[in-house]
C-alpha cells in the first residue's frame, strides 16, 4: 500500500535512550513529584519557585543531550519524502529541531510541539511567546508588559494544547497516522489514532512495548527506537 499523507505522534519515548526520562517510568520525571505541585496552573500560582527549579533543572539538562537514531531516522524521512509529513511532539525538548536543523526536511513537512517547548517562554499578561535558553527566575519580569512575569511555555494539565485545530485538520486527511513512544495516557493526544482511523488511515504503534492504547492501533511493532523507528522507516520508503 502506498501512503501519502503522514501523521506522527511522538512522545517520551523517542528521547529516552538520549537520556531525556520518560515521565511515568519507575524512574521518570515525576519521581519526587506529584503531577499536581509541578504541572498544573494552580502549582504555579501556589509555589512558582517549586515549578520553576523543575523546569530549570530540565532546561539545563538539554544542551547535554542529543537526537538519537530515532529522531535521526524521522529527520530522514522527512528529507525524502514526496507527500506531506505532520511530526506532532509531545515533548518539550528540542531533538527533533535539531534533529531536522541539521537533516533539512522537504517542503511537505511541518513540526508542532503540542504541549509547548522547553526553550521558550510565556508572557502572563500578554500571551506573547519568547526564546529563553536560561533559567527563569520565580518572579521574572516580562520584556513585554509591565505588569507581567515569565512562566514556562509548557501546556499544563487543564490547558489547551497548542495548533489543535491544525492537528485535527491533518488527521482528518492522513493514511498513514504513526505514534512513537507514547503511553497513552494523556489526552487529547491519546485520541489522535480514533480521529486518524475515522479518516481511514492505517494506525501504527511503535513503543518499547505495547501502550494502554495498542488495542486502538492496527497494528504494532515493539523494541527500543532506535532500532524499532530507522526499520519501520526504511521498510516505508
Ligand atoms: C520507549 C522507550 C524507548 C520508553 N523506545 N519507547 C479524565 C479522562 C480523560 C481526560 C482527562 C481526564 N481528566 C483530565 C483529562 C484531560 C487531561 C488528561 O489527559 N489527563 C490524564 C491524566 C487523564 N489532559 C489535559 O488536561 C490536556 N488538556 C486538555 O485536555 O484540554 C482540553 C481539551 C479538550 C478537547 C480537545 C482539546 C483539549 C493537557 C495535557 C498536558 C500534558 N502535559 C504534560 C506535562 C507537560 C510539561 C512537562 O513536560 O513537564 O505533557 S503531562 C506529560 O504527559 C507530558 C507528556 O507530553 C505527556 C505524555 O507523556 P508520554 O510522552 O506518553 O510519556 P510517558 O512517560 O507517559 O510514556 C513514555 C512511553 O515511552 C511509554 O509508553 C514507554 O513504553 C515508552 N518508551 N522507553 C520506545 N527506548
Amino acid at each position: 500500500m502506498t501512503h501519502r499523507n503522514l501523521v506522527i505522534l511522538t512522545g517520551a519515548g523517542i528521547s529516552a535512550e538520549s537520556g531525556v526520562p520518560t515521565f511515568r517510568a519507575d524512574d521518570g520525571l515525576w519521581l519526587g513529584h506529584r503531577i499536581e505541585d509541578v504541572a498544573t496552573p494552580e502549582a504555579f500560582a501556589r509555589d512558582p519557585a517549586r515549578v520553576q527549579a523543575f523546569y530549570n533543572d530540565r532546561r539545563r539538562q538539554l544542551p547535554t543531550v542529543h537526537p538519537n537514531a530515532a529522531h535521526q531516522a524521522l529527520a530522514e524521512l522527512a528529507a525524502r519524502w514526496h507527500g506531506k509529513i505532520l511530526l506532532v511532539t509531545q515533548n518539550v525538548d528540542d531533538l527533533h529541531d535539531r534533529a531536522h536543523a541539521a537533516t533539512p526536511p522537504g517542503p511537505g513537512f511541518d513540526l508542532i510541539h503540542m504541549h509547548g517547548d522547553l526553550l521558550k517562554a510565556v508572557c502572563t499578561a500578554t500571551g506573547r511567546v519568547c526564546d529563553w535558553p536560561g533559567d527563569l527566575a520565580t518572579d521574572e519580569a516580562s520584556p513585554h508588559h509591565p505588569a507581567g512575569r515569565l512562566r514556562p511555555h509548557i501546556v499544563w494539565f487543564g490547558e489547551m494544547p497548542l495548533q489543535m485545530d491544525r492537528i485535527e485538520a491533518a488527521l482528518a486527511h492522513c493514511d498513514l497516522f504513526i505514534s512513537i513512544g507514547t503511553s497513552g495516557a494523556v489526552w487529547p493526544a491519546a485520541g489522535f489514532v480514533e480521529t486518524a482511523a475515522r479518516a481511514g488511515a492505517r494506525t501504527v504503534e511503535l513503543n518499547l512495548e505495547p501502550s494502554l492504547g495498542r488495542s486502538r492501533f492496527d497494528e504494532g511493532r515493539y523494541g527500543p527506537a532506535t532500532e524499532v523507528v530507522p526499520g519501520f522507516f526504511s521498510d516505508l520508503i
